[in-house]
């Protein structure tokens, strides 16, 4: 079996690499510290084509597979973490409206977040009452004569004040997962209102806010898929999101790993450099272990969507192994850099707080194993 990268993911790896290290290394420090949100490298990011990967190229997309996403955007978040959740919610939100729009619907949104002219999108699904518990939401939208009515609160959404388009999951029926429907909601909507910026531990520089829906009036177009098919729409959207949290989680260990590395040829202690010490060297040994079990994870969750299998099994192993991983490896990077490691001198004081929330979004590690678990039981 060659389990490889084609010659095509291998370039698009390579371009996001190289973007990586001339664009985003550089100044990831200072967007954390100043909290500002990644306009420009995210604008380059579209040029770049790696905001829409997985959208078809005659929606403006790359057209270039679920693999060379997996591997682009780790990449992406070895250079800086906030600027690839940023693009990780875009690409899944032009991926699921490619899926499950309209024509109007893909026309309208499609080319406009894979160009950047839509900025960003964002995936409006989590509430103050309901998080891991999807399916009790209590976002409510009513019909009108010319469309629909939304009212309730979201919560945690990532660039929800600056996305051009929210995919926004509401109640259409009665209670459970088969009572909710999606819909399209664009930036500036009236009664789309943006309330609490969060001030979080790590991705400072992505945008994350509570939404107020307050009589937010949309469109009959705004319906995304079919009536009370929205929680199916959002699981699926999921599915392939867990890949893009594994494949983020996957290059923050190269980052801990790297700056461990050279930190560990470079500080000397006991007459020798700390490399020479057993305990450095099981560290690092560990370490790209995870990594590298973390990467073949991913791809292989990644394979299998590409190839049209079922992969809900597999992105949540990937997504479980790669954030807990990633939290092993941001420990270690930290205990390798010894008190340095606790102060902004090195970069994974930031790495370390960055990962924290791969183990919490898009599905906290216990949703993951109550969706392996469940598939197990299965039996398929
Ligand atoms: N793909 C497509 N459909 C899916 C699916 C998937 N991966 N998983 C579930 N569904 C469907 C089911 O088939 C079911 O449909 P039918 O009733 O037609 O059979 C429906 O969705 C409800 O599924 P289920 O009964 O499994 O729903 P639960 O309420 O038990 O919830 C979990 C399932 C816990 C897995 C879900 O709520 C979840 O993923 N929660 C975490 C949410 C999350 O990740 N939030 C982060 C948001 S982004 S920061």
């Amino acid at each position: 079996m060659l389990f490889e990268p084609s010659e095509a993911q291998r370039a698009i790896e390579a371009l996001a690499r190289r973007f990586a290290e001339e664009r985003l290394r550089p100044g990831a420090g200072r967007r954390d510290r100043e909290g500002r949100f990644p306009r420009e490298e995210i604008a380059a990011l579209a040029e770049l084509g790696l905001l829409a990967v997985n959208v078809p190229e005659a929606l403006g997309g790359a057209g270039a597979g679920p693999v060379a996403y997996a591997l682009a955007l780790a990449e992406i978040a070895w250079g800086d973490c906030a600027v690839a959740v940023t693009m990780a919610v875009t690409n899944m939100v032009g991926e699921v409206i490619a899926r499950f729009g309209t024509g109007p619907q893909r026309e309208r949104y499609c080319p406009g977040l894979a160009s950047g002219a839509l900025v960003a999108g964002a995936f409006a699904l989590s509430e103050p009452q309901a998080g891991s518990d999807a399916a009790s939401l209590a976002t409510r939208a009513r019909r009108t004569a010319s469309g629909w009515v939304l009212d309730g609160r979201k919560q945690w959404i990532t660039s929800g004040d600056v996305a051009g388009v929210l995919v926004v999951w509401a109640r259409t029926g009665g209670e459970g997962a088969g009572g909710i429907s999606a819909f399209l909601v664009e930036r500036g909507a009236p009664g789309l209102v943006v309330e609490r910026h969060e001030e979080k531990m790590g991705l400072r520089a992505s945008t994350t806010v509570s939404l107020a829906l307050d009589g937010c009036a949309v469109p009959d177009g705004a319906l995304l898929g079919a009536e009370g098919e929205g929680f199916r729409i959002a699981m699926a959207a999921l599915d392939g999101g867990r890949i893009g949290i594994a494949a983020q989680a996957t290059g923050t260990i190269r980052a801990a790993l790297e700056a461990s590395v050279r930190y560990a040829r470079e500080r000397r202690a006991f007459g020798v450099p700390i490399a020479e010490h057993e305990a450095i060297r099981f560290a690092l040994a560990d370490v790209a272990t995870d990594h590298d079990l973390a990467r073949l994870l991913t791809l292989r969750a990644a394979a299998r969507k590409e190839a049209g299998a079922p992969f809900t099994r597999e992105a949540a192993m990937a997504k479980l192994f790669a954030s807990e991983a990633a939290q092993r490896a941001v420990t270690r990077a930290v205990q390798v850099h010894g008190g340095y490691g606790y102060t902004d001198a090195f970069p994974v004081e930031r790495l370390f707080r960055d990962a924290r929330v791969q183990t919490l979004y898009e599905g906290t590690s216990e949703i993951q194993r109550l969706v392996i678990a469940r598939d197990l039981l299965r039996g398929s």
